[in-house]
């Protein structure tokens, strides 16, 4: 089988991994700007206090605030017809509870909606991607606020109605679920949720030393799965055309033996971690299991309101769109060996090789997903808007960059999509993750790179900014423009 006509090719960003001009045009900081860089031995550290001299990768990021017409005539000449960003919430209102949006914010937008327009690049936007408002995290310890929902509204109203001619494609939150496990770096990042205890701090600190708290963190959620079942039907009322998607990070879990307590701990972290939100923003409702997992954890549920779950009814996504990088094991064996991953790490699996990252590779897993998505929900179109390979690069003297690495991961998880089609998953898109080298947002490196056009900019705040096409580009060119034929 092929992919639909008009199957949905791009690539993907978010604004604070790509943009920089951390406070140019009227922005204000956002929890990304407060964030140092790490390594993949090293976890990013937490700056709330500006420290001259340091880096802090977001506020230059790749310079897309400056180029970012020119990005997109690359991504034209690819061939794409999805362009997945984000608008930084901290660009339309500041502080995030402002009376008045920024104007020069919502021009920002404006033009690159137009430009892609230009090109038929359907736009595909992410109304939060890690970029609350600082002052929303700082004064109202960010979604554990119920404000927070009104804010958001506010933000989300102002983006549909200024731009309900230019995007169609929109999704509530990014990897509304990377904060479920309680890293701490995921819980600032999604849900603009810290302890009151951790944002006291006016010294900067690893991650690793901030505390979590289930009961506020859960709060926090719920009050991010009403404000998106809202924006889904606000969405819906000022634009019936448009197409409101969730989006969960997925990560493939597998039982690291057949040993039967290994297999429910799998379903255990499996259910948590992969089913918990989707099942929430695409059925309406929280499922038995999570309602047990809440009892058992003894989070008091009282901050679900009335009304609540009729909201979360009325407000289910139209598609369900997810990231995907990796697998991991799930292990009951206190002294099996670890690996790390996206956020997320687990058990290694002896079958799999992992990147220089130690994100371990695994096509089959795509396959196992979309499999898996499809059975549990047979009505809701799927997308893939995030799914990539973060690697070191080389610029040869002559400055081709030859990431063939790159392209045999890419080819492999496409392999994996066609199967997925054949075996008649509704599959309507996929955009790659980071198609111009970005920031990493776990780690704040530029070294990690995922695009298909190199960026000269580098982890000492060195490099000029120049893109450059690798290899992969003219690859993608050819996936693109023959709609996943031609992957060769
Ligand atoms: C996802 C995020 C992205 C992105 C990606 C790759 O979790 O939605 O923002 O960065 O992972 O992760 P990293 O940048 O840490 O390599």
């Amino acid at each position: 089988m092929k992919f639909k006509e008009g199957f949905l090719w791009g690539g993907a960003v978010a604004a604070n991994q790509y943009e920089g001009g951390y406070l140019e045009g009227g922005k204000g900081l956002s929890c990304s700007d407060m964030l140092l860089g790490g390594s993949a031995t090293k976890p990013r550290t937490f700056c709330p206090i500006k420290i001259e001299g340091a880096f802090y990768p977001s506020h230059e990021a790749v310079d897309g605030y400056h180029r970012v017409l020119d990005d997109i005539k690359l991504f034209a000449e690819m061939g794409w017809n999805v362009f997945r960003l984000s608008i930084n919430w901290a660009r339309i209102y500041p502080n995030g509870d402002d009376e008045e949006p920024n104007e020069e914010g919502l021009k920002f937008y404006d033009a690159i909606f137009d430009e892609c327009k230009k090109y038929h690049i359907e736009p595909l936007v992410t109304l939060s991607h890690y970029e609350i408002p600082w002052n929303l995290v700082k004064n109202y310890q960010g979604f554990y606020s119920r404000k927070m929902i009104d804010f958001y509204l506010k933000y989300v109203e102002t983006c549909f109605r200024r731009y309900k001619d230019k995007v169609k494609y929109w999704l509530t939150f990014n990897e509304i679920n990377a904060g479920i496990m309680g890293d701490a770096l995921a819980s600032l990042m999604g849900l603009g949720y810290m302890t009151k205890e951790d944002l006291s701090r006016i010294e900067p600190c690893e991650f690793e030393q901030l505390h979590d708290n289930p009961q506020e963190r859960f709060q926090a959620l719920h009050h991010e799965f009403v404000a998106s079942a809202l924006a889904v039907q606000l969405g819906h009322k000022i634009n019936p055309e448009f197409i409101i998607g969730d989006m969960c990070s997925h990560i493939v879990w597998y039982p690291h033996t057949c040993n039967p307590k290994d297999i429910l701990a799998w379903q255990e972290k499996d259910s948590l971690f992969n089913d918990f939100c989707a099942d929430i923003q695409i059925n309406g409702e929280y499922p038995p299991y999570a309602w047990a997992y809440l009892r058992k954890h003894n989070i008091d549920t009282s901050y679900i309101l009335d009304g609540d779950l009729e909201i979360l009814k009325n407000g289910t996504v139209d598609i369900h769109t997810f990231s995907f990088y990796i697998s991991n094991c799930v292990s009951t064996d206190p002294h099996v060996e670890k690996i790390g991953g996206n956020l997320v790490g687990g058990a290694k699996n002896p079958y799999l090789k992992a990147s220089e990252w130690g994100w371990q590779i695994d096509p089959d897993g795509l396959l196992y997903n979309l499999n898996k998505l499809s059975s549990r929900y047979p009505h809701t179109p799927l997308m893939i808007v995030e799914n990539g390979l973060g690697a070191v690069d080389r610029v040869e003297e002559d400055g081709s960059i030859h990431d063939y690495y790159r392209i045999d991961y890419f080819k492999q998880h496409i392999q994996a999509m066609k199967k997925a089609v054949d075996n008649g998953v509704n599959l309507i898109g996929y955009t790659s993750w980071g198609a111009i080298d970005i920031v990493s947002a776990g780690t704040g490196q530029l070294k990690k790179r995922y695009g298909f056009i190199y960026v000269d900019r580098h982890d000492n705040g060195t490099g000029d900014f120049s893109r450059s096409k690798k290899d992969s580009f003219y690859w993608y060119k050819k996936v693109c423009e023959s709609n996943g034929e031609n992957i060769d």
